[in-house]
């Protein structure tokens, strides 16, 4: 069976960009399917740092071909600068990267009405502390129909009489909303319009069908990796709503915004640290509001990607962890970043919520119940031992082995990776 699936558990930033790096040399293609340049994927390679946001993770590897599929979210500019950073690194995507003419454009509107959204505390008092790159205003046009561009209306005749016309709806929306005179002047419908001539005349080498090879890689047998951006508790129908991104960001997505049915998917490798982040707005009932979280932040170099934004840091929740695995389908973990947990005494992992006086292990619907959570963990002793030089797992000390076993029993599912810093050779594989 073809299709294995790289699906972040938690709040993002579990770093699938390593693990998809590291499995794409066993893969003929590599499937970016959801969300846009608000993710960043960290690939190191020997003493190169690559962050992705559009590409696939598997561009590495010259004989991967890698699809950028309907269910992402462009931004041309964004995606272009990529390109051409990896370019100047000797990295050509031009023969091994294709984007589907069914994808959506984030245009300059979408960031401009993220950022006055954003501004505005839009839940309650929260702000949803969105990444401010146009995501959620872009997937709100293209499920609305009327004002969307894909990539294919760029690479038409009437490209240019197509995007002033959304355009000038745009700028009457956003002077309304209290867009300022430079933002104005940048979404003005002739400027966007010669700017998207621009886009068009880089982009058309890239853009084609995606649909019709991922398919036929997948009847045809060859391996295939969709990789995953974001994670599960992310997730726009199953995650903390309303804190959550404008994709399906959990196992369920893959389908959707890959355009495969379910029966080429066989394998879900669900991908989790060994303690959780959340970066942005939004209830966490396992952070940690101590010097324990700062040297978790320390330590696991935990700063947004794509934003430089610091992570929050906590204990690893197996309540909602039990929930994600299973929603994606996991049929394996990954888990990530185990070297930092060498550093502390002890170590938590939180068992079951406490809501209103009940203990449940239920994962709650409503962004207020699960802030009202809270948790009730199980200390493990810490192993005080540096395990980054582990290359197997005989290799790593005994404290170790029973934090990956309680992880096993209490999310259900089997270990298969562990991580033990950034680079690729610091991987287990355990079977
Ligand atoms: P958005 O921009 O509409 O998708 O934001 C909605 C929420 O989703 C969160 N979100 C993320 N969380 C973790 N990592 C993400 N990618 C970047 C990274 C983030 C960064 O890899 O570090 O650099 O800050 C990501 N993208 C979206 C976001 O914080 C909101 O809570
Ligand atoms: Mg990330």
């Amino acid at each position: 069976m073809p299709g294995t699936c790289v699906i972040g558990l938690q709040w993002g930033d579990e770093a699938k960009g390593k693990l998809v790096d590291l499995l794409a040399k066993d893969y003929e293609m590599v499937v970016r399917y959801a969300g846009g340049a608000n993710a960043g994927h960290t690939v190191v390679s020997g003493d190169e740092t690559y962050k992705l946001h559009h590409i696939p993770s598997g561009i590495l590897h010259p004989s991967v071909q890698n699809m950028i599929t309907p269910g992402v979210v462009i931004n041309p500019t964004t995606l272009l600068e990529e390109i051409d950073g990896l370019a100047a690194r000797g990295v050509r995507c031009v023969d091994n990267m294709r984007i589907s003419e069914r994808a959506h454009l984030v245009m300059p509107w979408h960031m401009i009405e993220d950022r006055i959204i954003n501004e505005h505390r839009s839940v309650g008092n929260e702000s949803i502390g969105t990444t401010n790159r146009g995501i959620g205003p872009c997937y709100r046009d293209k499920v609305g129909r009327t004002h969307a561009v894909r990539m294919t209306d760029l690479m038409q005749a009437d490209r240019a009489e197509r995007i002033a016309a959304v355009a000038a709806q745009k700028y009457r929306l956003l002077e309304g909303m209290g867009a300022s005179a430079d933002e104005l002047a940048s979404i003005e419908p002739s400027n966007v319009a010669a700017i998207a001539g621009g886009w068009a005349d880089r982009l058309r080498e890239f853009t084609g069908d995606t649909t019709e090879p991922v398919l036929a890689a997948c009847e045809a047998n060859r391996k295939v990796l969709f990789e995953g951006a974001q994670g599960a508790l992310l997730d726009i129908d199953h995650g903390t709503y309303p804190f959550v991104t404008s994709s399906n960001a959990s196992g369920v997505g893959v389908c959707a915004g890959a355009g495969v049915p379910p029966r080429w998917i066989n394998e879900v490798v669900g991908v989790c640290k060994a303690y959780s982040t959340r970066v942005g707005g939004g209830p966490f009932p396992t952070e940690l509001h101590d010097e324990i979280g700062d040297k978790i932040r320390k330590l696991g170099n935990e700063y947004g990607t794509t934003t430089g934004r610091p992570r929050r840091c906590g204990w690893l929740d197996a309540v909602a962890l039990r929930y994600t695995a299973r929603l994606s389908g996991v049929s394996r973990l990954s888990l990530m970043m185990m070297d930092v947990l060498s550093h502390l005494d002890e170590i938590k992992i939180c068992v079951a919520y406490e809501i209103d006086g009940k203990q449940t292990k239920h994962f709650p619907c409503h962004a207020d119940e699960v802030r009202r959570c809270k948790p009730v963990y199980e200390t493990i002793p810490g192993w005080k031992t540096p395990v980054d030089d582990a290359r197997t797992l005989e290799e790593l000390p005994e404290g170790a082995h029973r934090y990956i076993r309680r992880v096993e029993e209490l999310i259900g599912f089997p270990v298969g990776i562990i991580s033990v810093g950034p680079d690729r050779a610091q991987t287990i594989f355990t079977e």
